[in-house]
Formats: structure tokens, C-alpha cells, sequence
């Protein structure tokens, strides 16, 4: 049964199939408005290279959007902060290609998305909740991939994969992608560039987000024989972006990169894989209040970087027929420098923390005969870190103080575990699958909850001794499939103890001990958060297709007796799309309810809540035209009606010189956008 070796072959999970399919499939991909459904319980891929409605800026964030559950908060035209049912930052887990990378910003223009170019990537894989643990220590929320699929070339031979996009506010990318090779080597090489100027919401208000990225890499590899592959990759890539949420643009977003990678399959039959890697990531970022914007007040300027080195080695056992297992180790360490003044440039970088972790983990899959399986995995991590800032600053501007760090040289460490189990069953005689599951996370403060912005405590001015982060989370669902109709639903319940908060405006007495101010304190308080993701999608006739997709979380803080900040309202999309192989034509409905859940000035380390928000509904429209196998023409209209909106959780607007100043910043007006997908071989 097609639907069960489907869900086999992504249980085994191990680093999704690096060989086992090619990018290159027989028709050009639809204009995606909605991912495509979840196929196997809890996992969602989706093509980065597709089109997509409404055109994401070119970075992770943005490409996450179309999978529902998934919002982001937006600070400009670029580098949003992606958001899985409410949980952001460190509570998801992002790998490119398997490497983590840390951003430098310490006040987060840089999450890990902000330096992925999706289209330089084959697929994105998301699996959600705390039910695997072969990525890396503390996703609570969910994992996300990045991944390039290389296959060997059976012969010696090349292909091309490239893009042109251009669209309203003068948006512009090229993308291309070469690969060739031989049986026994093969090269890569890809280069994206995206810019665009500052766009206007629904009312015509030109929003601060003007931006340019551009990436380069490139691959070597040995491909020995079909079962081995040895590679070299590196990346070089930069940007600047405009923020319309702070005082501060990003003009640096510097990244150097160097990783490593072996595996090899069908060792014996009970060594199924072996794979290692190692990597190197070096991001310098730089801030200015006066490139990109008419410079208001004192000059700033601050340059952080981050170095973020880690392998890992696993491999995967066939341990009895009916039983599969991986078992692994893998290892982080990341150093984090800040310098600032105009004068940056001539200064040594000085350390401000680090961070270590080994962790060790193992996941099963055992199947129950022909219809039933288990799923379970245990991870231990050991983590280290070191607070290296030997002052303060409390206060800002005028008011800003520099005191001794009560945790200066402070080291902590601790040892957390992690572990899930899961059952999914194949019902008789329906194409369908039943799942459940229960999983349990530990995780460990990152720099943005620990050190970054002075961050205080509520007792202490410094944040350096906040616990870890508990997450014991339920997850159950259905995927559905048959010719025309294909449905799932996944929901889950959670309690998360010492939930790591970062409240803004808390007011603390003076360091004088004479009056009070007001200042960002990182507190542990206890969650409860429950809610799901559905999507349905039809097949009418044989060219008409209709999809519905509905995700809601709910949260409370236990702890305060409130809502739990952050939380994106319930959001529906309504999709329909006539496809006959050569045309598409498509629209999209987006419906996002009100929200008046919320708790002022509390939130994550990328966002505080504001207050309440009203509803909204977006429409758009897309149409795509196959010239032939080789290329596709795409085009949209992403808000036709040109509704003036803002995502609830999305950044409160900032006063800058020559905007208007809004309550958050406003998502795109309406724009037209058109792209040309080309495929070569
Ligand atoms: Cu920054």
C-alpha cells in the first residue's frame, strides 16, 4: 500500500533520504498557496523553488508562512521571526542542511531563517511538536529543514534549475543553480540575489523595509559507488535590510560557511546508514541607525558576530526485521562578540558569552505488524555556558548606566533529557492513519534568554541564571487519502513549566534605591497551551481543486493567570485552482480571525504583545502557464483588494524619519509579481 510505505520511509527519518529522490520532477510544481498536505503523520515538505502566494521574501521565515500553524513576526521587508503555534526563537529547531547556525543580532534582526536562501534548497521538511530527536537539542515546537536532495549522476551530465522574479515596490531575484557530474564526482554551484525597495501597505504608507540578500555556494563531492557520498560545501552570503520596528537597520548580515559531509548506506544488513558531518558558521552582523535612514539623534552603530562550530555522527541500524533503529551523537559550540561605536572597525571584538552542548540520542521504530507502529526516541544534551561580560548597561540613552555584571565569568552548566513515544496505526480496509503520541523537551535558555540586551531578572540585573525550559506536549491526528479527497488534522495539548518569557516595561525600583524604571526581565512562568492544524483538499473534477486549511493555538500563562502573550489568532484559507497541465489559474482567501487574547508587553525574544487586533481576509489571485517542460511562467496578485492589515504578533511600528508611524508594522498592500521557473538538463 502506496499511503504505508510512504510513512515507513520517513519514520526511518533519518536525514530524509539524502538519496533517495531527485529534485528534478517530470512537471513544473503548481503555484503553492497552502503547503502540501501532510503526508505522513506529523512531517510537511513543500518545494522551495515552487512559486508561491503571496511572494515571500527571500528568506526561511516568509517560505514557512504557506504551512499552516506556521505565522511570523514581521519588523520589516525581511527577516522575520518564524512561529510554530505560538512558540518562538530556540523552541524551533532550524537546520540547513543539517547545520545549525545562531544569528549575531542581539536584538534579534537575525534569526536562523534570516540567513537561508529557500531557493537555493530542494526541500523544506517540517515535523512538528516534540516527537523526534535526531535534530538537535530542544525543538519544543517543531523542526524545520533546509535541505539540497543530491542524487549521482548515472552518466556524465549537468543540469540547470534557475529563477527570475520581478514584482511590484520593485522587487527583483535571480536564482540559479548548476550541478553536474560524473558516477564519481559531482560539482554544485548556486548564486540568488533578491532586492526590493520599501513597500506600502493598503493605504498606500510606504513601510520602512527596503532590502537586498545575495548567496553564493558551492559543492564537491565523491560518489565512489550508489551507496557512498563524500562532500565539501561552502557559502558566502551578505544582505542589508531596513527595520520598520526599532531604531536600527541591519547593513551587515555577513555569513561564511564550511561543512562536511559522509554517509554511507547498506553497510551489512544491520548497519543500514552511516553518516557524520561537520560544520563551520561564522556570521558578522552590523546595525546602524544612519545608512539606510535619515539619521535622527546620535550616531550607533554595533557589530556583534558569532561563530557557531558542530558535527554529528549517527548511525542506523536494522536491528530485526520489524525493528529500525538510529542512534547518535552531536555536538555545538558557539562564541559571541559584540563591539560598538562609529569607530568599530579598529576595535578588538570582545566576548560576551559562549555556549557548549554534547548531545547523545537514539530513536526507534518498531512495526506491529502490517498496520501498526511505535515510535520513540531519548536524548540526553550537556550543556555549558559562560557569561563573559564583566559590566552592564541598565538604562538607555541619557539614563544608561554601566554597573559590574552580577554573573560576570559565571559558568553553568546543566544536563537535560528529552524523549517522546508515538503510535500511529494504518486503519483496515480506509486510507487512513491514526496517531498519538507524547513527548517531553528540556530546554536550555539560548543567548537572546540569558545575555543579550542586558536582559535582567526579576530579582538580579542579570538573566544568566534563568532554568531551563520543560515542555511535556501531547500530539494526535489523522491523515486521510484517497483519489479526490485528501484530509488531515493534528492537534496537541501542552504544559510547558518555566516557560521562558521575556516581559518589557517591568518596572524595577532604581539602581539608586530612590525611585523606579522600567526595564526587560526574562521570567520562567508556567504555560498551558493546546490547539491544531486541519487541511482538506478535494478534487472536484478532474481540473478543479479546492482546499481548506484551519489552524488555532490557545494559551494560557498559569503562572499570571492570563493569556499567554504571542499567540497568533485563529486563521483560515480557502483556496481554489483549475490546473489542466499546461495552465493553472488559482485564488486564495485568507481569513484571520480578531485577538483579543493577549498580554501586554509580555512575549518571546523576538516579540512582546501590543494588545488586541481585528480580524481581517485577504484575497488573492495567481496564474501559471507551463511553456514546457523546461519552463514555467508564473504570476499573482497577492491582497487584490488592497486591505490595510497587520499580523497580530508582528512588531510594534517605530518612529522613522520620513514614515508614517504605525501601531505594528503592516503587511504588503496589493502587488503584482511575476516568476519564471527554468529547468535545464
Ligand atoms: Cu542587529
Amino acid at each position: 500500500m502506496q499511503f504505508k510505505r510512504i510513512s515507513i520511509c520517513v519514520a526511518l527519518a533519518f536525514a530524509p533520504g539524502a538519496f533517495a529522490a531527485d529534485a528534478t520532477e517530470a512537471t513544473l510544481p503548481e503555484v503553492v498557496v497552502t503547503a502540501p498536505m501532510m503526508r505522513q503523520p506529523l512531517v510537511i515538505t513543500t518545494d522551495p523553488k515552487a512559486p508561491r502566494q503571496p511572494v515571500p521574501a527571500h528568506d526561511g521565515a516568509d517560505y514557512l508562512k504557506t504551512i499552516p500553524g506556521f505565522s511570523v513576526i514581521r519588523k520589516g521587508g525581511t527577516d522575520g521571526d518564524p512561529v510554530l503555534r505560538g512558540m518562538a526563537g530556540s523552541r524551533l529547531n532550524i537546520l540547513l542542511d543539517g547545520e545549525q547556525i545562531l544569528g549575531g543580532c542581539g536584538n534579534r534582526m537575525d534569526p536562523p531563517t534570516a540567513y537561508v536562501f529557500p531557493e537555493s534548497y530542494d526541500r523544506i521538511t517540517v515535523i512538528k511538536g516534540p516527537q523526534t530527536v535526531l535534530y538537535g537539542p530542544g525543538s519544543s515546537a517543531g523542526t524545520v529543514l533546509f535541505e539540497r536532495t543530491i542524487k549521482r549522476f548515472d552518466q556524465p551530465g549537468w543540469k540547470f534549475n534557475g529563477s527570475l522574479t520581478a514584482g511590484s515596490f520593485g522587487r527583483n531575484d535571480q536564482v540559479a543553480d548548476v550541478r553536474a557530474g560524473t558516477q564519481d564526482y559531482y560539482v554544485q554551484g548556486t548564486a540568488t540575489r533578491s532586492d526590493s525597495n520599501d513597500y506600502k501597505d493598503g493605504d498606500g504608507r510606504s513601510v520602512h523595509s527596503a532590502f537586498t540578500r545575495w548567496s553564493t555556494s558551492g559543492a564537491v563531492g565523491w560518489t565512489p559507488d550508489k551507496d557512498t557520498r563524500l562532500e565539501l560545501t561552502g557559502t558566502h552570503s551578505d544582505g542589508q535590510a531596513a527595520y520598520a520596528d526599532r531604531s536600527m537597520d541591519g547593513v551587515k548580515f555577513a555569513r561564511d560557511n564550511v561543512g562536511l559531509k559522509f554517509e554511507k548506506n547498506r553497510i551489512s544488513p544491520l548497519v543500514e546508514k552511516v553518516e557524520a558531518q561537520a560544520f563551520y558558521n561564522y556570521v558578522d552582523h552590523v546595525m546602524d541607525n544612519y545608512s539606510l535612514r535619515s539619521q535622527s539623534g546620535m550616531k550607533m552603530v554595533s557589530n556583534p558576530d558569532r561563530e557557531t562550530i558542530g558535527g554529528r555522527a549517527a548511525i542506523g541500524l536494522r536491528l530485526a526485521e520489524a525493528t529500525q533503529a538510529t542512534l547518535g551523537v552531536d555536538y555545538q559550540t558557539n562564541k559571541h562578540t559584540l563591539r560598538s561605536t562609529t569607530n568599530y572597525a579598529n576595535l578588538p571584538r570582545i566576548e560576551d558569552a559562549n555556549f557548549r552542548n554534547y548531545g547523545l540520542f537514539g530513536e526507534v521504530t518498531h512495526n506491529l505488524g502490517e498496520r501498526d507502529k511505535l515510535i520513540a526516541g531519548l536524548r540526553a544534551d550537556n550543556w555549558n555556558a559562560q557569561d563573559k561580560r564583566a559590566t552592564l548597561t541598565i538604562g538607555t540613552g541619557m539614563a544608561a548606566q554601566t554597573v559590574a555584571n552580577p554573573s560576570a565569568n559565571k559558568d553553568r552548566s546543566d544536563t537535560l533529557t528529552s524523549g517522546f513515544g508515538r503510535y500511529e496505526h494504518d486503519l483496515a480496509g480506509m486510507p487512513a492513519t491514526l496517531y498519538a503520541g507524547a513527548g517531553h523537551t528540556e530546554r536550555f535558555p539560548d543567548y537572546w534568554e540569558l545575555i543579550s540586551a542586558s536582559k535582567e531578572s526579576v530579582d538580579t540585573l542579570s538573566a544568566f541564571d534563568s532554568r531551563p525550559e520543560k515542555t511535556n506536549q501531547l500530539d494526535a491526528g489523522i491523515i486521510y487519502k484517497n483519489d479526490k479527497l485528501s484530509a488531515s488534522v493534528s492537534g496537541f495539548y501542552s504544559k510547558i513549566d518555566d516557560y521562558l518569557m521575556v516581559q518589557s516595561n517591568y518596572v524595577k525600583p532604581d539602581l539608586m534605591g530612590m525611585g523606579t524604571r522600567t526595564t526587560t526581565v526574562v521570567r520562567n512562568v508556567d504555560a498551558t497551551t493546546w490547539g491544531g492544524e486541519a487541511s482538506l483538499s478535494y478534487a472536484l473534477a478532474n481540473v478543479w481543486k479546492a482546499d481548506a486549511t484551519l489552524a488555532y493555538v490557545h494559551g494560557n500563562n498559569d503562572t499570571d493567570g492570563a493569556a499567554l502573550a504571542q499567540l497568533p489568532p485563529l486563521e483560515g484559507r480557502l483556496g481554489l485552482t483549475y490546473d489542466n497541465k499546461v495552465w493553472t489559474a488559482g485564488s486564495l482567501l485568507r481569513l484571520v480571525s480578531k485577538q483579543d487574547r493577549f498580554d501586554a508587553n509580555k512575549g518571546n525574544i523576538a516579540g512582546q504583545d501590543i494588545g488586541s487586533t481585528a480580524g481581517f481576509g485577504v484575497f488573492s489571485v495567481n496564474g501559471a502557464y507551463r511553456a514546457s517542460k523546461s519552463v514555467q511562467i508564473a504570476a499573482g496578485i497577492d491582497n487584490l483588494f488592497d486591505k490595510s492589515y497587520a499580523e497580530h504578533i508582528s512588531r510594534r511600528g517605530s518612529a522613522v524619519t520620513g514614515f508614517e508611524t504605525t501601531t505594528r508594522v503592516n503587511e504588503m498592500g496589493r502587488n503584482l509579481w511575476l516568476k519564471a521557473n527554468f529547468k535545464f538538463d
